[in-house]
């Protein structure tokens, strides 16, 4: 099977096991019944395959995981409510008290307050490395004290690239675990398990959706990780993903290789127009030979996506007009939509950011951030061009 099949069909071709549906149903159920004691006990015990309740397993749950585990080509995949349930799962599961966590720099604005506020109450020590220069740092602070390497690329909201082969190189020097999230790239353009990384995670509220009408998350990774994940995470912490969200998921799985080279042709074209813009002083997008780590993105990713980050050169109140007068885009935080959607993460995404963090991370005052959609290109441009001419 190539690509874009796999999107269509899965692992198995299309048609539902007990009754041929070509749609995957929707078992919206959180009970399964038993045909009696002595089978609900064996099922229970594992000695004999079946569901019982929705937060233990669910037939659409598991039908999102594997299309994502064979998909991202990894050994299994357990799904989450939230892209935050699962990366909170993946850290509870992975590190215990007196751990040391390396994390790269900037990175979503909840990872960071789960990293800096709640974390260090359980005696885990985070340490944040710049994404800009992430491989040197990692070398120079990795120790054997270190559990986890966690990085995000391109990172939110700055779209810089971090080397995922090489750091996972280092980290595995150290015994370290590698967790790539790789919400902003997809599975459709940059495959990290493919790149030595331990776990895949990913916000499915994004390009998996596709439509901005669910939250999910998705871990994908070795059996056992998973195993683990699945029968003491979700179990216990139970951020499970309900049923029918699985089935919004699997069937914005079935559009997304399109919906995916759309996007990446559109923040191509979105991104060379900003780049030529008099009044845009930088453009981040990994796909522009001008992009600090072109070279590490061409290797290690397949298409470009679609978040870029840009700064006027009037600053806030530059961004704050071009905001309040695009027409067609839309102001919103989220991203991977079929609709460009356009945010400012100092007051928005990354609100929760101190001062000196967002300094520190290059999210400044002027940033703005951009998920450009699937509509026209042209009428993208225009959108901004006529925005733009209002500052
Ligand atoms: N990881 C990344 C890279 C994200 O961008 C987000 C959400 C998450 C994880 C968390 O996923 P969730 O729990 O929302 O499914 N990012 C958002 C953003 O940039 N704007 O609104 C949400």
């Amino acid at each position: 099977m190539r690509e874009f099949t796999k999107y269509v069909h899965g692992k198995e071709i299309l048609g539902e096991k007990f009754t041929r549906s070509l749609s995957v149903p929707i078992y919206q159920t959180a009970i399964f019944t038993f045909s009696s004691a002595e089978e609900g006990a064996s099922i229970i015990a594992k000695e004999k395959e079946g569901y019982f309740y929705t937060r233990l397993g669910n037939p659409t749950i598991r039908a999102f995981e594997e299309k994502m585990a064979f998909l991202e080509e990894g050994e299994d995949a357990c799904a989450f409510a939230s892209g935050m349930a699962a990366i909170s799962a993946v850290i509870f599961a992975l590190i215990k008290t007196g751990d040391e966590i390396l994390a790269s720099y900037p990175i979503y604005g909840c990872t960071y307050t789960l990293f800096t506020s709640i974390l260090p109450n359980f005696g885990v020590k985070v340490e944040w490395l710049p994404a800009r220069n992430f491989t040197e740092e990692l070398k120079r602070k990795i120790s054997k004290k270190t559990k986890l390497v966690f990085i995000e690329t391109p990172t939110n909201p700055t779209v810089e690239v971090i080397d995922i082969k090489e750091s996972s190189e280092i980290a595995h020097r150290y015994g370290a675990k590698v967790v790539v999230d790789n919400t902003f790239a997809t599975t459709f353009n940059q495959k990290p398990l493919k790149l030595n990384a331990d776990i895949s995670l990913h916000s499915a509220t994004k390009y998996i959706s596709g439509h901005g009408d669910t939250l999910g998350g998705i871990v994908i990774g070795d059996k056992e990780t998973i195993k683990n994940l699945k029968e003491n995470l979700i179990r216990n912490f139970g951020g499970v993903l309900s049923p029918f969200n699985a089935w919004l998921l699997l069937r914005g799985l079935k559009t997304m290789a399109l919906r995916m080279s759309k996007h990446n042709e559109n923040g191509l074209k979105v991104a060379q127009f900003l780049e030529n813009h008099p009044k845009v002083k930088k453009v981040s997008y990994p796909g522009l030979s001008s992009h600090p780590q072109y070279e590490i993105a061409k290797k290690q990713m397949s298409g470009f996506s679609s978040m870029i980050a840009f700064e006027l050169k009037g600053g806030r109140e530059a961004g704050r007009k071009l905001m309040n007068n695009i027409k067609l885009c839309v102001c919103a935080v989220s991203l991977g939509d079929t609709a460009t959607l356009i945010e400012h993460p100092a007051s928005m995404t990354h609100f929760s950011y101190s001062k000196e963090d967002l300094e520190k991370s290059g999210i400044s005052e002027g940033l703005v951030r951009m998920s450009v959609g699937i509509e026209d290109a042209e009428d993208i441009i225009e959108d901004l061009e006529q925005a733009l001419a209002k500052i």
